[in-house]
């Protein structure tokens, strides 16, 4: 097998050459991040006063961890390190109770950034002449922009179709002879049961590669994929604090994703005792973005479980591997790519007076794609014999909960008692989705 890089002499780096690197771009994280009012405070606490109290990579372990919720209390320059002159991009992603969590990059770091999705995309052998159709959405999220960037960067030709519009998908697929897409793995799938629909017929195509990623999937869920459209498929893993899609992502070996552990430095925790796990154990990642001048984070709580995997990569490259997501340790769901928590569900329903006390969202798998019923008491006074009344009311419900989640539930209204009822810790989400 081929192997190719973008550049060979960081991705082959010796071990003591890439701790050195670390270290030393550790310290500059550290000096950054004492600049901003976050941790300003916090690491002098921990004795952290300036750069040079770090020694060694080991005292890593003395910083304090960061969180989703610093990043929300922080909103919305709490965190930033340089001055706002200086910010060239900005993302952001909704949050539990609606304050959104924002990133900022200055030119420098939106370069670091662009050069590892570079690595990321060359490592599954991508090359310019590919045509890269990247179905993911473009906007506040990362998902989108941020692999655009990397793939423009090889000099392959980027198509920024965006999420949606199935038709229009396909005919550009077919025009350009598109031969990498980046999409959801939900969405790889629901475009393939829509061939026979559009009258595509896949020898009209020259589909090799996909990138997936944004949600968890099993390795099923891949080989299905693979399947289903004869192509390689390469398992994507990012979150928008860390600057999205690039930061770990499979190789033409499809065994486990690259960190490019020269920008972040990961670590495999016990989520209850917070020490520290070896390679090798299940635990949560946490992980310190090492080239963010504008917005440094450290130890940061990704909530994804997942663990390192020991040993070297037959593709050379001595950045360690994660496997792949197990799960997540807190309730975020995960619906069709957008995160969404259930949290935020039920401040928008129980804001309007009608809603009764008791709900359920249950999440199902609709063909490929997931579906999300919230389904919801209304007072006694509200279960009115007028059926416009209720369809006006369902409809405001809906529109309320597309506004706060950005996904369009279906909303169920039931009599008040109708709902099933929990002893002790009330059973809120069902899951009814499938692992493949
Ligand atoms: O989903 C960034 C991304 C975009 C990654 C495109 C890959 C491709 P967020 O919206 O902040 O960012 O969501 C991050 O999604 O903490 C995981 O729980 C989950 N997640 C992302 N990729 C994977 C994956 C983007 N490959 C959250 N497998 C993360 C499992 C994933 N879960």
């Amino acid at each position: 097998m081929e192997i190719k890089y973008w550049d060979q002499d960081i991705e082959t780096i010796s071990r003591d050459r890439l701790e050195a690197l670390q270290l030393e771009r550790l310290k500059k994280t550290v000096s950054q991040a004492l600049k901003t009012d976050f941790y300003g405070g916090k690491l002098p606490e921990r004795g952290i006063k300036s750069a040079d109290d770090l020694k060694s990579l080991d005292d890593l372990r003395n910083l304090p961890f960061t969180t989703k919720n610093d990043l929300r209390e922080s909103y919305p320059y709490g965190m930033l390190a340089v001055d706002r002159s200086e910010v060239v991009r900005m993302h952001a992603s909704s949050g539990t109770t609606g304050t959104p969590t924002t990133i900022y990059l200055t030119a420098d770091d939106l370069a670091a950034c662009t050069d590892i999705t570079t690595r990321s995309v060359v490592a599954t052998g991508a090359e310019s002449g590919d045509v890269f159709q990247n179905m993911m959405t473009y906007g506040l999220f990362t998902g989108g922009i941020v692999l655009h960037y990397g793939a423009e960067n090889l000099g392959m030709m980027v198509i920024p179709a965006s999420s949606g519009n199935t038709e229009r998908q396909f005919r550009m697929m077919k025009d350009f002879q598109t031969s990498i897409i980046h999409a959801t793995p939900s969405y790889m799938l629901y475009l393939h049961s829509r061939m026979a629909d559009f009258g595509i017929d896949p020898a009209q195509l020259n589909l090799k590669k996909a990138y997936v990623g944004a949600e968890p999937h099993s390795e099923d869920v891949r080989r299905k994929i693979e399947r289903l459209w004869g192509i390689d498929v390469y398992n994507s893993y990012g979150l928008s604090e860390m600057n999205g899609p690039g930061l770990a992502f499979e190789c033409v070996h499809k065994d486990a994703m690259h960190v490019w552990e020269d920008a972040y430095i990961m670590e495999i925790i016990n989520p209850d005792t917070l020490e520290p796990l070896p390679d090798g154990e299940e635990g949560e990642l946490v992980l310190t973005i090492l080239h963010r001048d504008a917005m440094p984070l450290i130890r940061y709580r990704t909530r994804d479980l997942t663990r390192i995997i020991p040993g070297q990569c037959a593709c050379g490259r001595t950045h360690r591997r994660l496997a792949r997501m197990k799960g997540r340790t807190d309730d975020m769901l995960i619906i069709n790519g957008v995160n969404v928590f259930p949290s935020q569900i039920e401040e928008v329903i129980m804001r309007m007076p009608e809603v009764g006390t008791n709900y359920l969202i249950v999440v199902q798998k609709a063909g490929p794609l997931d579906k999300l019923i919230v389904k919801t008491e209304i007072t006694r006074e509200s279960m009115t014999d007028d059926t416009r009344d209720l369809y006006n009311l369902k409809q405001r419900i809906v529109e309320h909960l597309r506004a706060s989640i950005t996904i369009k539930p279906v909303v169920e209204l039931h009599e008040q008692g109708a709902l099933p009822v929990s002893e002790g810790k009330a059973k809120r989400v069902l899951d009814e989705r499938e692992e493949n």
